[in-house]
């Protein structure tokens, strides 16, 4: 059969001109294809043009939440012409219900262990049914190539080559989709397949995308000092409580670690105390940026905005914080309440959910009444931290500790955060979403966009 593979991009805004962001979705489902089909990858992210009157038996489409509107249109264009449409991802993985509207069937969770092959299979035997799952979480301990072969690289972007260690993630933040997709133990690949894989890559830079590289030390002792002959350079993410082992943070930095996206999530002290993945005190948090920048490693701060013990002073709490470690870059989020978590289920009894768009819940607007400030607050009080962490000279005061090592980091730095400031300008980050009066927030997707599956079908 032909298969093509879609990432959907909601809107041009999402597109990165000089910086290819990684995915690694297909070129895994890809490697997970058995060879005799025929197998494309477009990923609208990177400006590719999806061909809706090309030959093709199978469509399968990879939705988040933020993605999955487009996702539809996608399908719907797909069905207008009579292909069979699959979903896969996490959007669809925690509301299939709505997914199958557009589709043919839905694949719930990892589609390893013959999942997809399985699919693959009952569409060949017309006995295809609505929704695949596995009937316990897949172990990883068994390798798959993806096929990074099939991904376009567009000359003169600085491209990060996608990696996977392990899934799942013991804790279990309530605003995270990571512990109800994926499970709160983690499952890890061998040692072995993921030296494979990197031995496989030709970029320099690899981007480890696990929730949290570090959380089991023996396995990533092992991996970091297998990892120093290839001369490679990583980025990835970890918990604060790193810098407590400072044999594996060392370890990290010989096997060519540069910088780790740390979520420290919340600036209050009960939500520090809540999250536990950080110091319980934001003097400690503070002093575990600085051990970081010590030993040669950038910091990105993940901070969330919105909480329900966030007040607006946390917005002058974190911006001292930031002054004050100096972490070479601020992710900061709107508090988003994705389906699938504990804060979507309370928000929603709540009636605290300004709106059922999907393609607003891109962490960056204001989609919630938020409990101990105005949403207006939250608006203002994020743009304005936004404002002054990219103001040129917070810029200036935070890069000397981060510009340690030499030009690549100089660069990195300077270029990251003028483009980050850049971004920001835009207008893009500060706005409030909420649905007009004659649109109820009842979480009927079929307002945005019609399925014509059931049209076709009658
Ligand atoms: C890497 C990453 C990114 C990268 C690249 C994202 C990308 N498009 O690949 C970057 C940094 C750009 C990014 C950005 C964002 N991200 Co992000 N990201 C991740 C991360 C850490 C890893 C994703 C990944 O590649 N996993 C490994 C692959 C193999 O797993 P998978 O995609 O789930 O695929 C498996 C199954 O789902 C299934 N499957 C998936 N697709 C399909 C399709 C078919 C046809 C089939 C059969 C099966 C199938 O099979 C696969 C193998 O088993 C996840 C967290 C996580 N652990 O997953 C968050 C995550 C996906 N991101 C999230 C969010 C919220 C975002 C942002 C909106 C905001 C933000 N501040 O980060 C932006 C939006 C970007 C955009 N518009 O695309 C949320 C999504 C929640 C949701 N309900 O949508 C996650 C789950 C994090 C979280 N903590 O909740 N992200």
């Amino acid at each position: 059969m032909k298969i093509l593979l879609i990432s959907p991009c909601p809107d041009d805004n999402q597109r990165h001109e000089s910086m290819a962001i990684p995915q690694l979705t297909l070129p895994l489902i890809a490697g997970l294809t058995p060879q005799e089909h025929e197998i494309k990858i477009v990923e609208e992210v990177h400006n590719e043009v999806i061909d809706f009157d090309q030959e093709v038996d199978v469509v399968g489409i990879s939705i988040m939440t933020q993605t999955a509107i487009r996702g539809y249109e996608i399908a719907n264009e797909f069905k207008k012409r009579g292909k069979v449409v699959v979903f896969g991802g996490i959007h669809a993985t925690v509301m299939p219900k709505e997914a199958i509207l557009f589709g043919d069937a839905v694949v719930i969770g990892e589609a390893e262990n013959g999942l997809w092959e399985q699919v693959l299979h009952d569409i060949e035997s017309h006995s295809l049914k609505e929704f695949y799952k596995l009937d316990k979480y897949p172990e990883l301990n068994h390798y798959v190539a993806p096929r990074r072969d099939l991904v376009q690289k567009v000359a003169g972007r600085f491209r990060l080559a996608p990696i996977e260690t392990g899934r799942g993630c013991p804790y279990k933040c309530d605003f995270c989709t990571v512990p109800s997709s994926f499970g709160s133990k983690q499952r890890h690949k061998t040692v072995d397949c993921i030296i494979e894989d990197i031995e496989s890559i030709e970029e320099k830079v690899l981007f480890f995308l696990d929730d949290n590289i570090t959380i089991n030390k023996k396995f990533a002792r092992e991996l970091f000092e297998r990892m120093i002959p290839l001369k490679k350079y990583w980025v990835g993410q970890a918990s604060a409580n790193i810098v407590n082992d400072k044999e594996l943070m060392k370890l990290a930095r010989k096997s060519g670690c540069k910088g780790l996206l740390i979520g420290f999530e919340s600036m209050t002290e009960t939500g520090l105390n809540k999250y536990r993945k950080t110091f319980g005190s934001f003097e400690q948090n503070v002093q575990a940026i600085k051990t970081l920048q010590n030993n040669g490693i950038m910091t990105m701060a993940s901070l969330v905005f919105g909480l329900d013990e966030d007040d607006k002073t946390v917005f002058d709490t974190a911006y001292n914080f930031i002054q004050k470690a100096k972490p070479a870059f601020l992710q900061a989020c709107a508090l988003t309440p994705y389906p699938g978590t504990a804060v979507f289920e309370k928000m929603k009894l709540e009636n605290r959910i300004l709106t059922d768009d999907w393609r607003q819940f891109d962490a960056k607007k204001v989609i919630i009444s938020p409990k101990s400030m105005t949403a207006d607050e939250l608006q203002d009080g994020y743009s304005n931290i936004k404002d002054r962490v990219y103001s040129y000279p917070s810029i200036l005061s935070r890069s000397l500790p981060n510009i340690f090592s030499g030009f690549g980091e100089t660069a990195l730095y300077f270029s990251l955060n003028i483009g980050a400031r850049k971004w920001h300008k835009s207008g893009l980050t500060a706005k409030i979403f909420r649905n007009n009066a004659d649109m109820p927030v009842d979480f009927d997707v079929t307002k945005y966009v019609k399925p014509v599956k059931k049209m076709v079908l009658a």
